[in-house]
C-alpha cells in the first residue's frame, strides 16, 4: 500500500497511526502541502485525490482510499485485530462521536485550506486567524474533556478510533499554542498513547519528510 502523506497533516497521522496499530506496512509517499504552492495542486496528485488533499491510501490492487476515517474503518474491516472499535454499540457509537467531535467539528475549521482561504480572501490578520483556530480548539476540547474518563484511554482500556484522532489534535494544538492546561483528561490520553510504539512511529517529527 501507499500512503500519500504530509508529516503535518493531522488526517495523515491518524491513518499513519492506524497502520500501525495494525502492522500493515506501508510505502509513503510525501506530498507538500506549501512547496511548489502545493503539491496536492499538482495534477498528478489530482488524479489521485480530486479532493486535493491528504490522506489517500493506494490499496495494492491499484483502488485509492480517501477521507480518514473512511480508510481507517476499511483498514479495521479488512484486518479486524486489534479492533479499533468496540464490539458493542452504545460503546461504538461513543468512540464515533468523539471521532466526529475532532475529524468533522474541529478540524475542518482549523486545516490549512480552511486558514489559507482567511488570510489570502477574507484578508484577515494573522491574530485574528490565530483566535479563530483557538476559539474552535478550546470549543471542542471543553466538550471532549467533559465526555472522556482516561482509562487510560479515551474510551477505556483499548486503543479506539477516539484516542487516533485525539492525538494528532492535541499534536496540532500544541503547535499553535493553545493552552492545554484546562484538558488534564486529554493531556493524560495523549500521554498514554505517546507510549505506544504504534503512535510514537505515526509522530510529524518521526517521518521522513519532517522539517
Ligand atoms: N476530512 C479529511 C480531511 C483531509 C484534509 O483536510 N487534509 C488536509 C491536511 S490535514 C489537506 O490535505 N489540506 C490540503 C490543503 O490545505 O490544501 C480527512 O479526514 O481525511
Amino acid at each position: 500500500m501507499k500512503l500519500y502523506s504530509y508529516f503535518r497533516s493531522s488526517a495523515a497521522y491518524r491513518v499513519r497511526i492506524a497502520l500501525n496499530l495494525k502492522g500493515l506496512p506501508y510505502e509513503m509517499v510525501p506530498v507538500h502541502l506549501i512547496k511548489d504552492g502545493g503539491q496536492q495542486r499538482k495534477p498528478e496528485f489530482v488524479a489521485i485525490n480530486p479532493q486535493k488533499r491528504v490522506p489517500a491510501l493506494e490499496l495494492s490492487s491499484g483502488e485509492v482510499l480517501t477521507q480518514s476515517l473512511a480508510i481507517i474503518e476499511y483498514l479495521n474491516d479488512i484486518n479486524p485485530e486489534p479492533p479499533l472499535l468496540p464490539a458493542d454499540a452504545l460503546e461504538r457509537a461513543k468512540v464515533r462521536a468523539v471521532a466526529q467531535m475532532i475529524a468533522c467539528d474541529i478540524h475542518p475549521l482549523n486545516n490549512l485550506i480552511a486558514l489559507q482561504y482567511l488570510k489570502r480572501q477574507l484578508k484577515h490578520e494573522q491574530p485574528e486567524i490565530d483566535a479563530w483556530y483557538h476559539h474552535w480548539v478550546i470549543d471542542g476540547f471543553t466538550a471532549i474533556e467533559a465526555m472522556i474518563a482516561p482509562a487510560p484511554y479515551a474510551c477505556g482500556a483499548n486503543v479506539t478510533l477516539a484516542d487516533i484522532c485525539l492525538v494528532p489534535q492535541v499534536y496540532n494544538a500544541r503547535r499553535l499554542k493553545v493552552p492545554l492546561d484546562k484538558f488534564p483528561k486529554i493531556v493524560a490520553v495523549d500521554a498514554a498513547c505517546l507510549k505506544l510504539p504504534a503512535f510514537d512511529k505515526a509522530r510529524p517529527e518521526n517521518q521522513p519528510d519532517a522539517e
